[in-house]
C-alpha cells in the first residue's frame, strides 16, 4: 500500500478549508493513516523543501510555510501518490483543472494550498521528517477495520 505526506498550507488552515480538503481526500478513496497540527519552524521548512534550495522563490516559500501552523498527514492508498497530486491540481492554481483542490479553492502561485509528494521516493524522504514510524497507523487499513458491512 502506498503513502504519501500532505501538508495543509497556512493559507487554507487560515480560510478554514481543513475539512473540505481532508473530504476531497476521504472522497477519492485514500485513508489517513497519521495526522498533525505544527509551526513549521526554519529548519524544518528547509529539509522539506531541500530540492528548492537557491531557487528565486525559495525564500518566499519557506516565510509562508513557517507563517502560521499547518495540518501535516500521510495518505495510503493504492497509487496514492499519483492520486493525491490529480486530486490537488497543478501547481499554479490558475493553471489548476476545476475540480481539483488548486482549481477550485485557489487563485495564487504562492498561496496554492496543499503540498502533496510528488513521487514514492519523495514521499517516504518527507514522510520521516514529520512523522516517526511508531505514529502512522498502518493496522488500520490492514485489518480493514474502515469497511462498513
Ligand atoms: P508542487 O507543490 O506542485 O509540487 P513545486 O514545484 O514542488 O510544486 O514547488 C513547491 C512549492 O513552491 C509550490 O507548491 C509553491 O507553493 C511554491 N512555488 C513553486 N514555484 C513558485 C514560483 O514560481 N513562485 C512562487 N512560489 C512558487
Ligand atoms: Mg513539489
Amino acid at each position: 500500500m502506498e503513502q504519501t505526506l500532505i501538508l495543509i498550507k497556512p493559507d487554507a488552515v487560515q480560510r478554514s478549508l481543513t475539512g473540505k480538503i481532508i473530504a476531497r481526500f476521504e472522497n477519492r478513496g485514500l485513508q489517513m493513516v497519521a495526522a498533525k497540527q505544527l509551526l513549521v519552524d526554519q529548519k524544518l521548512a528547509e529539509e522539506h523543501y531541500a530540492e528548492h534550495v537557491g531557487k528565486p522563490f525559495f525564500a518566499g516559500l519557506v516565510e509562508y510555510i513557517t507563517s502560521s501552523p499547518i495540518i501535516a498527514m500521510v495518505l495510503a492508498g493504492n497509487n496514492a501518490v499519483k492520486v493525491a497530486r490529480q486530486t490537488i491540481g497543478a501547481t499554479d492554481p490558475k493553471e489548476a483543472s476545476p475540480g481539483t483542490i488548486r482549481g477550485d479553492y485557489g487563485i495564487d502561485l504562492g498561496r496554492n494550498l496543499v503540498h502533496g509528494s510528488d513521487s514514492t521516493e519523495s514521499s517516504q524522504r518527507e514522510i520521516n521528517i514529520f512523522f516517526s514510524s511508531e505514529q502512522i497507523n498502518e493496522w488500520t487499513m490492514a485489518n480493514e477495520k474502515w469497511i462498513v458491512e
